[in-house]
């Protein structure tokens, strides 16, 4: 298995390293690799490479006069930490008793919600608060489900003690509450504007329900659809319920043009717009065709790849679960020319995924550092596994293995992104359970650095800073330390898929 540490050459001129046993005892020593400078991190930055050494134990890595924090070298050290990231979305329960010890609250958002632009109301409960805020969003909440699912059907056996199949069904019975009569889906379920740092229960204001959008209405189709085959052996019903309700979201995207989100000026909770769904609709088309096996959606599927769509895990262009669910999940015999054309458009993805990583200081696969970019290169990690799969090349798994390497610790801060865990935790996350009752709840992965200072506190504090550098441990920074259900599930999807758990 791949092991690196990182060394700022700047401050370090040492030209090797060794690997110490906790009483200083050295094990192993090697050069260190020639420095590498990258636009994101902005330092010259010379790699650690202990991959071969095979021990198990506790160490530290010595370079120079630096020292990095110590560390264990075994198997399934991840478990305990994995545990606390799959907790966070029973944590993170709407509309019922949560007891989840000092954030433990009484059933929250049970009011009827008001359906937007007209008199009438709707009662819908459940799902996962989306984030640092109580909105409930069907885009974060479809892409949360996805990631949970195929962490689920890449290593059953991790999930002995968490029963991830109930979790996901308590945002799927949520997700079912949010189709209207003809088949739209309501964009999100929120309060008009944000609260304030309180627990859920203590939001009283009306709770509303936004117009519907094609992403939503997309994501549902395809996400529903995916999930029939996980329950169809144990609820029948359940299962025939998701399709269904799949169906009749793909119906009303057959006969109605493209519909994008906005908030109304009265609504100034989360947005999750998006101009272009193409790639949702593809998605729920591969997700029919997985659950029906009828042409029609593969037709139509293919029909709209026509249009280049671009290979993503991003809540805003989702075209790799559908890719995905064709190449893992789907009949293509007699489709050898399709499968031959989307096993390509992964590996080229993954390819220039790895020259960026190579080219990185950290092993990062980002160009530009956007708000939510921990999650973000955990997504990327997932289309490195997707060519992994495909090609057993060994350059893909190592590159996913350093993006999650990269928000564990490996980075120009040397802080591990989620919460409660590493030797340097979060202490500031902006989450309003956290907030509320002044004590950080752990397994939460933060967005990370964001070089578009989209917060007061960001502008002011990180400015001038290289792209990895814009992150700051503040509960106002909401574009660089707010915590969401999908990038938890993206950390959850890039851990089980490279066997760490
Ligand atoms: O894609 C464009 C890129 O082309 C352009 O170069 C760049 C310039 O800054 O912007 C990019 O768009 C960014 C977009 O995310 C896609 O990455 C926007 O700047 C950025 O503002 C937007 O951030 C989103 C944020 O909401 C604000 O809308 C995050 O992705 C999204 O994770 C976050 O989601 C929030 C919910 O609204 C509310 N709940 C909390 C949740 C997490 O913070
Ligand atoms: O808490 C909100 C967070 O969930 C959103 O991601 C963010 C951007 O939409 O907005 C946060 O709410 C802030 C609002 O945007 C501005 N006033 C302060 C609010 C709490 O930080
Ligand atoms: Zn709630």
């Amino acid at each position: 298995e791949q092991k690196l540490a990182f060394i700022d050459s700047k401050n370090n001129d040492a030209s090797e390293f060794s690997l110490c046993t906790k009483d200083g005892k050295t094990v192993y020593t090697a050069k260190l690799k020639d420095s590498v400078t990258d636009k994101v991190s902005g330092q010259s930055i010379r790699a650690a490479d202990f991959s071969d050494f095979k021990t198990k134990g506790k160490y530290y890595i010595q370079a120079g006069s630096e020292k990095s924090f110590s560390f264990e070298i075994g198997e399934r050290i991840y478990d305990e930490f994995f545990k606390k990231i799959l907790q966070y979305f029973t944590y993170s329960r709407c509309g019922e008793e949560v007891k989840a010890g000092a954030w433990s609250h009484p059933a929250c958002h049970t009011t009827e919600a008001e359906i937007y632009g007209s008199d009438k109301k709707k009662t819908v409960i459940g799902g996962w608060h989306d984030a640092g805020d109580y909105g409930r969003y069907v885009v974060a909440g479809t892409k949360a489900v996805m990631d949970l699912l195929l962490a689920y059907d890449s290593t059953k056996e991790t999930f002995q003690d968490f029963d991830i199949l109930s979790e996901v069904r308590f945002e799927l019975e949520w997700l079912l509450q949010m189709q209207r009569e003809d088949g739209a889906v309501y964009h999100k379920i929120s309060c008009y504007n944000f609260c304030r740092f309180i627990l859920p229960n203590e939001e009283k204001d009306a709770i509303v329900l936004s117009p519907v959008s094609t992403a939503a209405t997309a994501d549902f189709a395809g996400c529903l659809s995916f999930a029939v085959r996980f329950f169809k052996d144990t609820d029948k019903a359940f299962a025939d319920k998701l399709l269904d309700a799949a169906l009749k979201a793909q119906k009303y995207l057959d006969k109605n043009s493209d519909e994008y989100y906005t908030n109304p000026p009265e609504i100034t909770t989360g947005g999750y717009g998006d101009h272009d769904v193409k790639d949702e609709r593809y998605f729920a088309l591969c997700g029919l065709y997985s659950a029906t096996k009828d042409k029609k959606y593969l037709k139509a599927a293919v029909k709209l790849r026509k249009k280049k769509l671009y290979e993503s895990y991003f809540w805003g262009c989702v075209t790799s679960y559908g890719t995905e669910i064709l190449l893992n999940y789907s009949d293509l015999k007699g489709e050898d020319k399709l499968k031959k054309e989307l096993e390509k458009a992964v590996i080229a993805r993954a390819q220039a995924l790895c020259e960026l990583s190579q080219e990185s200081s950290y092993r990062t696969a980002m160009k530009k550092v956007h708000w939510g970019s921990n999650g973000y290169v955990c997504d990327e990690a997932h289309i490195l596994l997707l060519a992994y799969n495909i090609t057993n090349e060994k350059k893909f798994y190592n590159a996913a293995l350093s993006q999650v390497d990269y928000v564990l610790g490996c980075n120009p801060l040397n802080v591990c992104y989620v919460t409660g865990l590493g030797s340097e935790p979060i202490k500031k996350p902006h989450h309003r359970p956290s907030g509320a009752v002044k004590k950080v709840m752990p397994g939460m992965l933060a967005g990370g650095p964001s070089e578009g200072l989209q917060d007061e506190v960001a502008k002011e504090k990180l400015k001038g800073k290289s792209p990895l550098l814009c992150y700051i441990d503040h509960e106002c920074s909401f574009s660089t330390n707010e915590v969401a259900i999908y990038w938890n599930s993206a950390l959850v999807c890039a851990m089980a898929k490279l066997g760490l758990v």
